[in-house]
């Protein structure tokens, strides 16, 4: 197989669901900021321009909700990422459509937000932080019954997750640092081996 990837955290939802699996794979880095995903190659595979996107023999896949799905499907024999029982299965992806629909997209609009240099567009900060708020609200809400992880045993669900809120614990960001549930769940997952080996993917840059 071959990731197509970068050191963001849709990529590394990828990487981490392979380590879970213990798969064999190439990951080629992607210069999104060199415009890599808008080259023909690229396009090829993916007519959306972003990573991730997972190649296993003929098969291209993008969205990492839909990869995180097929290597589910595909390869987790034992159940140990993508639940078998339908019920939790549906639950799984309940919450990969809430992460891609609602805490990517808000998330990101926000670091865009936050990272532009000069003068801030504070009412767009307001906006994105006030529904990452409600959003880690949910979360928290999910958790706050005592369960370990959000379908109660670890999953897709938390891999969806995890990378982008990794990221808000690390920056001390209010809105995800204030709810105790969702702390707790952040340190629970970043012990696991598989998950500090999906966020080192890709190890090195092409200069
Ligand atoms: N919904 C997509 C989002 C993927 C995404 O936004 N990827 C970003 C990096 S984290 C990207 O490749 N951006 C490049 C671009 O938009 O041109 C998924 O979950 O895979």
């Amino acid at each position: 197989m071959i990731l197509h990837t970068a050191p963001t955290p849709n990529g590394q939802k990828a990487s981490i669901a392979l380590a879970e699996l213990g798969l064999d794979y190439e990951a080629r880095y992607v210069p999104l900021l060199k415009g890599a995903q808008f080259e023909e190659a690229f396009l090829s595979l993916n007519p959306n321009h972003k990573i991730p996107v997972l190649e296993d023999g003929d098969q291209v896949i993008w969205e990492s909700g839909a990869i995180l799905f097929y290597l589910g499907e595909k390869y987790d024999t034992e159940g140990c990422i993508l639940p078998k029982e339908p019920r939790l299965r549906m639950e799984a992806l309940q919450l990969s459509f809430f992460q891609t629909g609602g805490v990517g997209p808000n998330f990101g609009r926000l670091g865009e937000a936050l990272q532009k240099e000069g003068a801030k567009n504070t009412e767009m900060i307001e906006k994105f932080e006030g529904e990452m708020e409600r959003l880690m609200g949910v979360l928290e809400r999910i958790l706050s019954d005592g369960r370990p992880y959000l379908l109660g045993t670890y999953s897709v669900a938390d891999i969806m997750h995890y990378p982008w809120l990794f990221i808000a614990q690390k920056e001390g960001l209010t809105w995800f640092t204030k709810k105790p549930s969702l702390m707790a769940w952040i340190d629970r997952i970043s012990e696991r081996p598989a998950v500090q080996a999906g966020m080192k993917v890709p190890s090195k840059k092409p200069q």
